[in-house]
């Protein structure tokens, strides 16, 4: 049984069996890219995958901060953990990663391609830098309809050199338009780091340079998350004008299923980099600091991990069990 909690209130102000929700959600994540992974290598899943274990903590201390769907969210082909944060049941999505009629896009977008606009979430975007030109489309829109909703736009390292990048923060900062950029700094793009790739590393002045304003932010701990980003929001609600935070975090695992965990990253990174960031590890963190609160004996998270297990194996046996969409459906849901 639950000791009686020491602390009534995290450092975020967030109520500690609401932090304990926050907590599970963050390890039905871990669970759920671990289950994709073993699936994909069973030859479960066509196209590719990409897994965001280690960046929990990116979506978990965000999302639930927003009015969804009011609110709208992009992402990169990185998505699973998005579409969960939405409210996407794990059932849509397994199913969509297996290319199943019951998956959230139909079963024809597969892994990088998930999409749930009646939650707010416009989906995931296979080309790098992809989700910045249509975020200014996005934050156009939710001034233009006069609404105090806010886009979030996650996007990698990867595409801040990019032209279409810049282009679209120039009239983002020009127009002053509701965008909330969350630039998922996991070091790497692929295998090709920050270091080796960029001549300012620090984004932030880049976005600056560009009239948005922004910050950097440790994207491992949660509460730093979690209150960096009711800044923001706060902000953006307040002044209509888009924010963007660097969020320094790392992915624990190879950029996709390519990248094998124990062969393909030690090309581009040591073990010794690996393991020093997995020291970092959000959800171990964020266990340490509900342990300590007392809310979160042994036996509490032992059950956590069980359930979350489960609510991952149902997926997978629903996903399992679904009929892939029909030949005849081919053409529907296309431009022309
Ligand atoms: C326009 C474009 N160029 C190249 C690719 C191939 N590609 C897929 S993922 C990737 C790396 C992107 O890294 P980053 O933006 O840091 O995101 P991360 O994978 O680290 O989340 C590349 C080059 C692509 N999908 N789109
Ligand atoms: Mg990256």
């Amino acid at each position: 049984m639950a000791k009686t909690a020491v602390k009534e209130k995290s450092p975020s102000d967030i109520g500690l069996d609401t932090l304990l929700g926050h907590y599970k959600t963050m390890v039905l994540i871990r669970r759920f890219e671990e289950s994709t992974y073993r699936k994909f290598r069973e030859g479960k899943m066509g196209g590719y995958l990409h897994r965001y274990d280690g960046q929990e903590a990116l979506v978990t201390a965000l999302i639930p901060q927003l009015e969804l769907p009011g609110d709208k969210i992009l992402c990169t082909y990185r998505d699973h953990a998005h579409a969960l944060l939405c409210g996407t049941s794990p059932r849509a999505i397994m199913a969509e990663l297996m290319g199943r009629a019951t998956g959230c896009a139909l079963g024809k977008g597969g892994s990088m391609h998930l999409i749930d606009p009646d939650n707010g979430f416009l989906g995931g975007d296979g080309i790098v830098g992809g989700p910045v030109p249509i975020s200014l489309g996005v934050g156009w829109a939710l001034k233009y309809k006069n609404t105090k909703n806010v886009c979030v736009c996650y996007f990698g390292d990867g595409a801040m050199n990019q032209g279409g990048v810049h282009e679209s923060f120039n009239m983002v900062g020009l127009y002053k338009l509701p965008v909330l950029y969350i630039l998922e700094n996991n070091q790497y793009a692929m295998g090709t780091s920050v270091s080796r790739s960029t001549g300012q590393p620090d984004f932030v002045k880049k976005a600056e340079a560009h009239g948005i304003a922004g910050e950097r932010v440790d994207g491992m701990d949660f509460f730093t998350m979690w209150d960096a980003a009711k800044r923001a929001l706060a902000r953006i609600r307040e002044t209509g004008e888009a924010y963007f935070l660097q969020v320094d975090c790392y992915r624990f695992v190879g950029h996709g299923v390519g990248d094998d965990n124990t062969q393909g990253w030690k090309f581009y990174r040591t073990e010794g980099e690996v393991h020093e960031w997995m020291k970092k590890d959000p959800i171990v963190k964020l266990g340490a600091y509900l342990k300590d609160a007392g809310v979160l004996p042994d036996e509490l998270a032992e059950k956590i991990d069980q359930e979350a297990i489960a609510v991952v194996d149902d997926a997978v046996a629903f996903a399992e069990a679904s009929p892939e969409p029909p030949l005849d459906s081919l053409y529907e849901n296309v431009y022309s």
